[in-house]
């Protein structure tokens, strides 16, 4: 077992199966007013295999004429974000270490055969607020390694509940979705799993 790397705190099934179905319930509303879209890659436009949304002021959006940024409308309506929910701002208050609220919720829905390829996170303004991590429905096996690309990765399965905080020297560190487990959870009715990261965006 390697330990995980410095900033990386995990808090398995921080969320009871109840709080778990309620932010489900959030979520599917959100989704309604601000429905989910398929971010493609600067430049190239090759579409990503996950579904995004966002709540909050900010929401991370991305496509192949204006690449990796954020705004504070949803890109195909021109609507502001929803709210974020507030057991999610409450986790943030709990975990977050840091004074303000988080001002992104980035939803990325995941089904059976979606991945996220090794990235850094580095379109904020302020690296000194941790990202907290939501994952709910089915497990994946997420990996993380060192700011440096090619540096040592661990693995860890993130399970329905589980809240992750990527703070300090892990911030900046490489990380993305190998596999989703399907049929692990029984939460999401059709399957497939739901990540929430919550962010500080400006400086
Ligand atoms: C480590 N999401 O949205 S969450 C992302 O499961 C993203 O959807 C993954 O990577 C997902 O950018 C991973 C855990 C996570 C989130 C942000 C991080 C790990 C991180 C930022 C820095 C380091
Ligand atoms: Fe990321």
């Amino acid at each position: 077992m390697s330990p995980l790397p410095e900033g990386v705190r995990h808090f398995p099934l921080y969320l009871s199966p109840q709080q778990q179905a309620a932010l489900v319930e959030k979520i599917r509303q959100a989704v309604q007013a601000a429905p989910l879209f398929v971010p493609a890659m600067p430049r190239t436009g090759k579409e990503m295999s996950v579904r995004m949304t966002n709540c909050g002021e900010l929401g991370w959006v991305t496509d192949k004429e204006r690449g990796y940024r954020y705004q504070p409308t949803h890109p195909a309506t021109g609507a502001p974000w929803p709210p974020i929910p507030e057991i999610l701002l409450s986790i943030w208050r709990d975990v977050s270490g840091h004074e303000k609220p988080p001002q992104a919720c980035l939803v990325n829905f995941y089904d059976e055969n979606a991945r996220m390829s090794l990235h850094q996170d580095r379109d904020e303004q302020d690296f000194s607020a941790p990202v907290v991590s939501v994952s709910l429905g089915d497990d994946c096996r997420f990996r993380i390694g060192a700011t440096e690309r090619n540096g040592p990765t661990v693995s860890l399965r993130l399970a329905s509940g589980d809240v992750l905080v990527l703070g300090g020297q892990s911030r900046l560190a490489y990380h993305g979705v190998d596999r989703i487990y399907p049929q692990t959870s029984p939460l999401l009715k059709n399957g497939g799993r739901i990540n929430l990261t919550l962010r500080r965006v400006t400086a």
